[in-house]
């Protein structure tokens, strides 16, 4: 295959979410631009996923020189560094909730698992385009008990203090797209479980690189009607937005490459 059609295959599948979450969505563009380095791909690219700032940054460093590996190092480094706080987070006996699939998440539950922390994973299907039984399955194959439920479970899932029916959650885990000074934008749903978690009491933690943080403002993403209904009657009108705004007021800490902090302590940092 041709460099162009390299790079036409890869903004296909980036669009298409064949190729999902912000850090492969960045280290899938980064890719893309190298084969093709020039201003058009990069406008190409930054279109292909509009809610994706770790792509727009990372596209703006290679267009200035900065080297794949280098970027590429950076994301590997941040990773280990989130593992290692993770690690120290969960407790033996923990139920963690998560939604979506983020990379960021699911290594670190997987670093956790292998370091020997004993936690079950409950998760969500993660409708319409089902990212949740791709972080099923790698839990699973990863030796992690996992649970999943449908989106709409979600006040069911989330509580903590009804043991008797042994459905409770300790600690909630969410990705993100985007870090703003404001809070952050995860998939659709992630704002509506925060909130659940935030009235029970139970601890909403974001897992994400550093690097997803941005004073620009973010369009949240509008997809294909058809993911929610393929033809579906007509006069129906459907919305399918893909991301959601998580209020700072529900987050209770934010790990990054930097640690785990409050979300103001991170907006102190990363200044
Ligand atoms: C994926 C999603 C993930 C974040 C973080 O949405 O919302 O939680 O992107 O992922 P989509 P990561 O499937 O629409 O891309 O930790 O891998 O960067």
């Amino acid at each position: 295959m041709n460099k162009k059609k390299r790079f036409n295959e890869i903004v296909r599948k980036i669009k298409s979410v064949e190729i999902q979450g912000a850090k492969n969505v960045a280290r899938a563009a980064l890719e893309a631009y190298f084969l093709l380095p020039s201003k058009d791909s990069k406008e190409k690219l930054m279109s292909s996923r509009p809610t994706e700032p770790m792509m727009f940054y990372v596209l703006n460093l290679a267009e200035k020189g900065v080297s794949k590996k280098e970027i590429l190092n950076h994301f590997e480094f941040s990773q280990k560094e989130i593992n290692k706080h993770v690690l120290k987070l969960i407790n033996n006996g923990d139920v963690i909730f998560t939604h979506c699939h983020s990379t960021n998440v699911v290594n670190s539950l997987i670093y956790s698992k292998k370091k020997g922390k004993k936690f079950k994973v409950y998760n969500t299907e993660t409708r319409p385009l089902f990212q949740g039984r791709k972080t099923a399955v790698e839990l699973m194959k990863n030796g992690i008990d996992v649970t999943m439920f449908v989106d709409s479970a979600a006040a069911f899932a989330i509580k903590k203090d009804d043991k008797s029916d042994k459905i409770y959650v300790d600690k909630i885990f969410l990705g993100a797209d985007a870090l703003l000074k404001k809070g952050v934008i995860n998939k659709i749903g992630s704002g509506m479980f925060a909130e659940i978690a935030s009235r029970n009491k139970i601890p909403v933690y974001i897992i994400a690189d550093s690097w997803k943080f941005t004073k620009d403002k973010i369009k949240i993403e509008q997809r294909s009607l058809n993911e929610v209904w393929d033809k579906s009657p007509k006069n129906i009108k459907i919305k399918n937005p893909a991301f959601e705004f998580i209020k700072r007021k529900y987050i209770s800490g934010i790990i990054t490459e930097l640690g785990l902090m409050k979300y103001k302590e991170f907006l102190r940092k990363i200044k």
